[in-house]
């Protein structure tokens, strides 16, 4: 048997065989019984990372000795199983304009996690240093801990966004070649646009270490170009992070935090269509079903998954 406690409240996802109502410390609880281990794996890795509270009693106490060492707009870090090794759980918030505008779209963290895994991966695979170990399940991958370099690196390819803005370019406007931008890494200052000359004064990083970053992008956006080209969608523009890692003695710079929807712009060659976040910051609607596109074009999606099968579905209790 393949079940599942939960509140009677609880979303899970999966194709349920039978449900019944039980009683768990006093609360009415939900066991769920699922036709496959897989429905069953789905709806345990949502359950328990999004609703640990609501897990079976033993589960609740597993989960509670992670230690939360940071909670960020759209994700959460969690201390790693080995030392300098993170957690780095994907939720479903978007927010935009520092946060001026919120949301929760349901299945965002799933799709970005995936994705950005494939990203990734890939950059591993071709050389690209990053921080990143493995996929751990939906909403989690595993990391490897750095030291953050305060900054947004920007590369763009196509005038858009805030340059498009700070400049009057046309959106759209191809640029007479790569462009990489530092953004000050600060909530409260808005991420100011900052140049070299104040990274270095400031000691946010030494000037090798802004000669290894600039390297990293140009690779980055050379790797993303192809890859997004290969699949009909064209790269506008793009955010990185750094880090600095510490192994054996020698410190690297890597590349750290996400690479998805999220922190891309990215459209479609045939109908110019934006796939990314400007959906939500710009109110266009279909987010998710973007995101999903740009995961089916990577060969990331099964095909038969359905188009919301990674935000919960509502049980209704007897
Ligand atoms: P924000 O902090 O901007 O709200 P997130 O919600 O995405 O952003 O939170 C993730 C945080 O984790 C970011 O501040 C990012 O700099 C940090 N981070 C990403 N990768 C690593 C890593 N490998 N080691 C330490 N911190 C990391
Ligand atoms: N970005 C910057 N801060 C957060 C994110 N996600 C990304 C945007 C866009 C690029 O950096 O998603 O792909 C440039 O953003 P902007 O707003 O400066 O034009
Ligand atoms: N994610 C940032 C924020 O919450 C900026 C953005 O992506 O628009 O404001």
């Amino acid at each position: 048997m393949y079940a599942c406690w939960l509140r009677k409240s609880t979303l899970v996802t999966g194709h349920m065989a039978r449900k019944s109502v039980l009683q768990i410390g006093g609360q009415h609880s939900l066991a769920i019984e699922f036709a496959n281990p897989f429905a069953y794996a789905v709806a345990r890795q949502e359950t328990f990372a999004k609703f640990s509270e609501s897990s079976h009693p033993s589960e609740v106490k597993r989960m509670s000795r992670r230690r939360k060492i940071y909670e960020g707009k759209a994700k959460i870090l969690y201390e790693g199983p080995e030392p300098g090794t993170l957690v780095q759980f994907f939720k479903d918030d978007a927010t935009a304009f520092n946060a001026k505008k919120h949301e929760i779209i349901d299945g965002k963290g799933v799709l970005n996690n995936r994705i950005s895994e494939y990203i990734f991966e890939n950059l591993n695979r071709i050389g690209i240093p990053t921080h990143f170990k493995k996929r751990m399940n939906m909403r989690e991958q595993l990391i490897k801990e750095v030291e953050i370099i305060k900054l947004e690196v920007v590369v763009r390819n196509v005038a858009a966004g805030s340059l498009a803005k700070r400049l009057g370019l046309e959106e759209g406007e191809v640029l007479p070649r790569s462009i990489i931008e530092f953004y000050y890494k600060s909530d409260e200052l808005d991420d100011p646009l900052v140049s070299e000359e104040h990274i270095t004064a400031f000691g946010w990083a030494s000037p090798p270490e802004l000669d290894d970053i600039m390297a990293l992008a140009i690779r980055v956006n050379d790797f993303l170009s192809g890859l997004f080209l290969g699949v009909g969608i064209q790269l506008v523009d793009f955010k990185i992070e750094c880090g600095r890692l510490f192994e054996e003695d020698i410190m690297r710079i890597v590349v750290a935090d996400e690479i998805s929807p999220d922190s891309c712009r990215l459209w479609d060659l045939q109908t110019r269509e934006k796939m990314d976040k400007d959906r939500f910051r710009e109110d266009l609607g279909g987010l998710l079903e973007s995101y999903r596109e740009i995961a089916k074009r990577l060969g990331i999606m099964n095909e038969n998954e359905p188009v919301r099968g990674t935000g919960p579905v509502l049980v209704k209790s007897d």
